[in-house]
Parts: structure tokens; sequence; C-alpha cells
């Protein structure tokens, strides 16, 4: 069976409160949906989110989209999704980068070839290891005491009891003095970690990465910015506090040169900024064989995105800092008729047919950018 198809939607989703990143306040959240078809008019949905235009990657959802249609579909239609590596393959000797649009492409057609089997995703990834996994909240309302208020409504919950501090926007010593606060007032009830998302140099990291390891901080996510692996590097060497790359660990090349000169001891996965479910095992293969701790990072997904990180980091043997794959729960609605479960800290991997989540159309049409016409969807 070929695919017949492939149609990108651009897709606005406000979220339930602002959510303050060190480069962009999220109050609605762009994602993109793939859709491919086959010649049996079986459809295969897949998701990337981007956050904050180009402020945090060079992956704004415009680039991903008009790259598709330009690029991409015409080298995958005619072609077997059962064989979804080497379409890949033969996309990256003519498309450069473009890892997201990359990871949606790959997404869509995993999708529909699982859904040809009547499998789950996460056979075609080796079978799965994890029912479930554990899951941090991101604490970012901008807001010491409502984030305060939000953990201990979360852990009461049992929603979750990790808790991801954005940090890096503003003074980085009111950054440190807005963590310590909240490790006080929530004690050993829950775990903490930060992510400063490059918005800190050197000197200043050097400081507060001392306060923050002292106020009793877990991790500290890419404080540098991402070109800087020798910046990295130093403060790995320098702390006892584990240093995550996020921004920095991209390509399978960028995660290997992490590994050789430990610029970060441990790396957040993201199946859309590595190109894919595929380059992603290859990624967390890298990560194995040279002891770097793994993390299922999000870039804030909905639940079609959010299923897709789930089935492939239910495939991994060991997600050492857990994962973070929330963003359903930041959206005041939804993509699909059916949703993802968060159950006693944990989310429950999704099992399948393909992602295991069924597309609501209505719901896309609402939500689609409006330039998108209506004869332009084909939904
Ligand atoms: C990032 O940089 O990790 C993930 C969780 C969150 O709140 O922001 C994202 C992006
Ligand atoms: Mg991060």
């Amino acid at each position: 069976m070929k695919i017949r198809s492939l149609d990108v939607y651009i897709v606005d989703l406000p979220t339930i409160r602002p959510h303050q990143l060190a480069m962009h306040t999220i109050v609605s959240q762009t994602i993109l949906l793939g859709c491919a078809t086959d010649e049996d008019g079986r459809e295969g949905w897949a998701e990337v989110a981007t956050i904050g235009g180009a402020s945090y990657g060079e992956s704004t959802p415009e680039a991903i989209k008009a790259n598709i249609d330009a690029y991409i579909t015409p080298l995958v239609i005619g072609q077997d999704p059962i064989h979804f590596d080497k379409i890949m393959n033969d996309v990256s000797k003519l498309v450069r980068g473009n890892y997201f649009a990359k990871a949606l492409v790959e997404g869509a057609i995993v999708d529909l070839a699982a859904k040809s089997k009547n499998i789950a995703a996460f056979e075609l990834f080796g079978g799965q290891i994890h029912k479930s996994l554990p899951i941090a909240w991101t604490l970012a309302s901008g807001n010491t005491e409502t984030d305060i208020e939000e953990a201990q409504d979360m852990l009461e919950k049992k929603r979750h009891n990790i808790f991801k501090l954005k940090i890096g926007k503003g003074d980085p010593f009111q950054n440190v003095e807005h963590v310590r606060k909240i490790k006080q007032a929530l004690g050993d009830q829950a775990r903490l970690t930060v992510d400063v998302n490059q918005a800190w140099d050197e000197d200043t990291s050097n400081y507060c990465i001392a306060s923050l390891q002292d106020a009793g901080v877990s991790m500290v996510e890419q404080p540098l910015q991402a070109w800087d692996f020798e910046g990295m590097s130093r403060l790995t060497a320098k702390f006892t506090v584990p240093i995550m790359a996020d921004e920095a660990a991209t390509s399978i090349q960028d995660v290997f040169r992490i590994a050789k000169y430990r610029a970060g001891n441990s790396i957040a996965l993201k199946p859309c900024k590595h190109g894919g479910l595929t380059q992603t095992k290859k990624v967390a293969g890298i990560a194995e064989a040279s002891g770097l701790g793994l993390y299922g990072g999000t870039m804030i997904e909905s639940s079609l995105g959010t299923a897709m990180c789930a089935q492939l980091y239910a495939t991994l043997p060991e997600m050492k800092f857990g994962t973070e794959i929330f963003g359903p729960l930041l959206f005041k609605d939804t993509l699909t008729t059916n949703n993802i479960r968060f159950e006693n800290f944990e989310v429950i991997v999704p099992d399948g047919p393909g992602f295991g989540m069924e597309i609501d159309k209505e719901k896309v049409k609402h939500y689609a950018r409006k330039f998108q016409s209506e004869t332009e969807m084909t939904i």
C-alpha cells in the first residue's frame, strides 16, 4: 500500500495559564499536525509542537510547513509506509537539517504503517518495555506563590511529585530566590529541577548553580547557550548536581559530541529535535553506551504528540530522570477524541493502533490557522 497524500496543518491551541520560559511566555501553543493517507484512504497522524516562533529554535511553524510541502512531500508520495526508515534516509540525502519537519513526516508515516498492520507504533520500535512512566510538571506561572500552590495541588491529587521550574527570565539572583522558596515550601515531598533555557553566561552559571545545588535542586537543564559545548563541559566537571543538555542535544552528531566531551551528564530526548522516532532511538543508544542519563522531554505537545513521545520512550530500557510529557494537561482543549491518562504520578502509555489517538477533525478545523482556507484543508 502506497502513500497517496501528506498534508500539514498549523494549529494554535490555548493554554490553561500563561507558561513563562526565559525567552517567551506561552498563552497559545503552535502545533503542527501531519496527515499521511494511503491508497485505501487510511490516515496516519502525527504532531510536533514549537515554542515561541523563532525564539526557541530555528524550526518555526511556518518554515516546517513550507519545507515539508515544497521539499519532503514529493519524496514521500508513492512510497510504502512500512519502509519509514528507508524513506527518511532518502529524504535526509536531499533535505538537510529540518529536524522538526522530518519528525512530523516520519511520525505520520509510522502511524499509517502501524495502523495498516493493526499494531501499536511501539511494536515497530522493538516493543514496549514500560506500561507507564514517571511524569514531572513544569511550574512556570511567573509567580512564586502561585507555583507553590500549584505544586501543592498536584501533590494532593497524586499527579506529580517532580517539578521543573522554568527560570532564566529576569535577574538570575531572584531566579535562585524563587527556587529556594519553592524548595522550602515543598521540602522532601517533591524533587525539583530547573530549566534555564540558555539564558545564563558561564560566570552567572558558576555562581547560581552553586546556590541551586546548595538549595537541593536535583538537575540543572541547559544553563548556557546551545553552542557552548566547552562551557557546559566545565560546568559538568565542576558541579555534582547533574547538568542536562536540551537545546544543545539535537542531531545524533551533537549528542555524540556531548558524550565525548561530557558537555552535560544527561540529555533531554525530544523526537522533534532529533528528527523523528528512529533518530531518537539512535540518540538513546549513544546515551546508553556513554553513560549519559536520559530524560523524556517535551516541546509541550498536545495528546497526539505526547502519545508519540510516550510510545517511543516506553521502548527505552531506562529513563534515569523520568519524563515531563505533561503537555495535554496544560491545554484548555484537546485535538483528539480520546485522551492520555495520568495516574498516580505516572503517564500511562497509550497502546495503539498506531499512536493510539483518534484525531478530532472538527477541533483541528476550529483551531487551524485562518489563512488555511477550507478548500486547502483536505480533511
Ligand atoms: C524545554 O526547554 O524543555 C519543556 C517543558 C516546559 O515547560 O518547557 C519545555 C521546553
Ligand atoms: Mg529544556
